[in-house]
């Protein structure tokens, strides 16, 4: 990791530890050190062996419910294989200390599937919203983690819109079928989708009171998730950005720090 110039992460240190209200938007990136491949980083990245069109989108998923069913479920699999990384966990400390609200991290899943998650207070001092769907910022114990996108676990029948959480092995069957015969897919925010409408709301309002907006692990390339870095910026919001290569924000935030979240993250709110 390039070394991280001290005069820049001590302002970053002083922003993070003066800030009354911090707005978190990670990406990908942050789940990297984790094992779970990013979408875009060459030769590693999800979409540089598939195409998106071909499994992330509801025309996909018509086409070929089984091909796209499968993709997703292997990735849930392989998910609960990992661990949460420094770069998860130094975002929990960072919410434990501005909530006040010490919660151990939540088990790795069972059969019967986790406790839900507390519903985000908007009254809270730290809100935590990923476009990742692997529920790692969950199992590492943040508690007020809004989902842009979605996650793997949650599968929803086409037919009824009954939502049901899997867990650990292979579905049985695919596509997966519902009590009600109708087929179930998954509980995804697919390209050409709206995001869901209670997400977008609690980001709005987030963006409204808070006064410093870390963006880590994310290329910035997909709306309207990157939407809400423009805004911060644009409200001008102190803006602390964290990743291995620069993004399109890079030259409109406050501090570009370049390298990977698991080792930027720790050092950054230890310095506060
Ligand atoms: C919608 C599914 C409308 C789940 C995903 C403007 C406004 C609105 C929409 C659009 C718009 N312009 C274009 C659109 C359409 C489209 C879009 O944004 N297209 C892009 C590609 C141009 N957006 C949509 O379709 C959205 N829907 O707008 O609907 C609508 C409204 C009403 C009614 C009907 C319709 C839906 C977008 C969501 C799509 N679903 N995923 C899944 O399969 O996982 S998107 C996918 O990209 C993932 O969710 C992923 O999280 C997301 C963003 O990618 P990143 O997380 O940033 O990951 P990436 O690999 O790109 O980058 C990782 C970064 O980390 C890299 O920079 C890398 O350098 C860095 N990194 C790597 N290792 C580390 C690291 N950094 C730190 N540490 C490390 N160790
Ligand atoms: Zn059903």
């Amino acid at each position: 990791m390039n070394p991280l110039d001290d005069a820049q992460l001590a302002h970053a240190a002083a922003l993070l530890r003066d800030a009354h209200h911090v707005m978190v938007l990670t990406g990908a990136g942050i789940s990297a050190e984790s094992g779970i491949p990013t979408f875009r980083d060459p030769l590693t990245g999800l979409w540089f062996n598939y195409r998106p069109e071909d499994l992330a989108t509801p025309d996909a998923f018509d086409r070929d419910p089984r091909k796209v069913t499968q993709w997703y479920d292997e990735r849930r699999v392989k998910v609960l294989q990992c661990q949460p990384n420094p770069g998860h966990l130094a975002l929990v400390e960072l919410e434990q200390r501005l909530t006040g609200e010490r919660a151990g991290p939540s088990p790795a899943p069972t059969r019967a599937g986790p406790s839900p998650a507390p519903a985000a207070p908007t009254t809270s001092r730290f809100h935590l919203f990923t476009q990742n769907v692997d529920r790692l910022h969950q199992r590492a114990g943040s508690r007020n983690v809004l989902e842009l996108h979605g996650a793997l676990e949650s599968w929803r029948c086409t037919q009824c819109g009954l939502v049901q959480e899997e867990w650990g092995d292979l579905l049985g069957q695919y596509p997966p079928r519902c009590h009600c015969g109708g087929i179930r897919r998954p509980d995804i925010v697919w390209f050409g989708e709206p995001l869901p409408t209670r997400v977008l709301d609690a980001a709005q309002q987030a963006l409204m009171c808070c006064d410093l907006f870390l963006a880590v692990g994310t290329s910035g390339q997909v709306y309207p998730a990157a939407g809400l870095i423009d805004q911060a910026i644009l409200s001008n919001t102190a803006v602390i950005e964290i990743n291995a290569e620069p993004t399109p924000f890079t030259p409109h935030v406050t501090h570009h720090f370049r390298g990977k979240a698991g080792q930027i993250l720790p050092l950054l709110i230890n310095a506060t």
